[in-house]
């Protein structure tokens, strides 16, 4: 049957980890669901074909990159984002507010919007609620994000509460410009810093406004594990449980796990991407930084039990080699093995969901990561 509208379906429950399914025109998404960060309409140093093989359902692409380069419009005719970059599957693009706040310069926030000049050329750009959604709506993004403002924490309580009421007038005007879009979803976004109350009054807002579908953002900024945990467990009792919920830019292996038996649903990260290509692999037996000599002679590959080239095939001591002459395979060959395991933890985790043993799961997991055999 082919699918014309957006829709989540819970599968099964364990404790508060949610397993689920998102259905959409181009795909179904099996949540908790990883998406890996296609910045720049390519996910650094991989192939998607490679991408999707890894059990990707959908990747992120970033409105403040493609409006800067090389424009909405110009991938707009040339037939959007998905016939651009070759991706025929889902595709959620990011509003672009946080891009902004940790790349442009010059940024002005008012009512209207904000204001910041480009890190690529210098040049002068505005971005409204509204303007965000056409520029997502000319990518085709099938799920799109509504502008907001993310604060670093540690931060003052009333400039957290300033941008949180910003972030909710802004979630109604880009859900006005939305409209309706059939087999597409708009997403708010709720703020509030390490501020229980404030998190609430953002999440309660939202429900209101019946989108469908709720992020979790302004965490992952600064604060300690423990505060984006505690704030998790104060927010999302908020939030309905019949819509999918997405934890924006987490984060490490074991933030994924903490806020999967949260109840978190979505995640994107540049971790893996970025780590691989800076020397770091994540394996089942915790981080392995390839720069260090004590591989230099190492013939054993990062884990001989994988199904993944990257990681059963290539000796640590070659890997070693390759990061440390600065080859350009170094970031292609970590970047594979790193969103190799990080979609095998999803399936891991799916798995363990419907079979009810999610905590001995998640128990297992971190242990093996603490022993630190890598
Ligand atoms: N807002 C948006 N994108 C984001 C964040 C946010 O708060 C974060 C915070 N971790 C990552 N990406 N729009």
């Amino acid at each position: 049957m082919t699918v014309t509208e957006f829709g989540f379906r819970l599968l099964a429950k364990d404790g508060k980890a949610r397993r689920g399914e998102i259905s959409m025109p181009r795909g179904t998404i099996r949540t908790p669901a990883f998406m890996p960060v296609g910045t720049a309409a390519t996910v650094k140093a991989m192939y998607l074909d490679q991408v999707r093989e890894l059990g990707s359902d959908i990747i992120l692409g970033n409105t403040y990159h493609l409006m800067l380069r090389p424009g909405a419009e110009r991938v707009a005719r040339l037939g959007g984002l998905h016939e651009f970059a070759r991706w025929p599957y889902p595709i959620l693009t990011d509003s672009g507010g946080f891009q902004i706040m940790s790349l442009a310069s010059l940024r002005k926030m008012s009512e209207q919007g904000v204001t910041f000049r480009s890190h690529v050329d210098g040049s002068v750009h505005e971005l409204s609620p509204e303007r965000s959604i056409e520029i997502q709506g000319l990518l085709d993004a099938d799920i799109q994000m509504q502008l907001d403002e993310c604060i670093r924490l540690p931060a003052d309580r009333n400039e957290i509460e300033r941008a949180m009421e910003l972030s909710l007038r802004w979630a109604e005007r880009s859900a006005i410009a939305f409209g309706t879009q059939p087999g597409k979803a708009m997403f708010g976004i709720v703020q509030g810093g390490d501020q229980p109350d404030l998190r609430i009054r953002s999440a309660e807002r939202l429900t209101a406004m019946n989108l469908k579908g709720y992020a979790v953002g302004g965490l992952a900024v600064g604060e300690p594990q423990s505060v984006m945990l505690e704030t998790l467990d104060e927010t999302l009792p908020s939030l309905p449980v019949e819509k999918p919920r997405y934890l924006m830019g987490v984060g490490t292996p074991d933030d994924i796990l903490q806020s999967v038996a949260r109840g978190i649903d979505m995640f994107d990260c540049v971790m893996p991407t970025r780590a691989g290509r800076h020397g770091l692999a994540f394996t089942k037996d915790g981080r392995v930084n390839l720069k260090n000599a004590r591989h230099a002679e190492d013939p054993k590959p990062l884990d001989e039990t994988s199904d993944c080239p990257a990681t059963r095939d290539y000796s640590r001591a070659y890997l070693h080699h390759l990061v440390r002459a600065d080859e350009a395979l170094a970031g292609m060959l970590l970047t594979w093995n790193n969103l190799a395991y990080y979609q095998r933890l999803m399936a891991e985790m799916r798995e363990a969901i419907e079979l009810g043993r999610f905590q001995d799961f998640a128990a297992e997991t971190t242990a093996r990561w603490s022993r630190g055999e890598a």
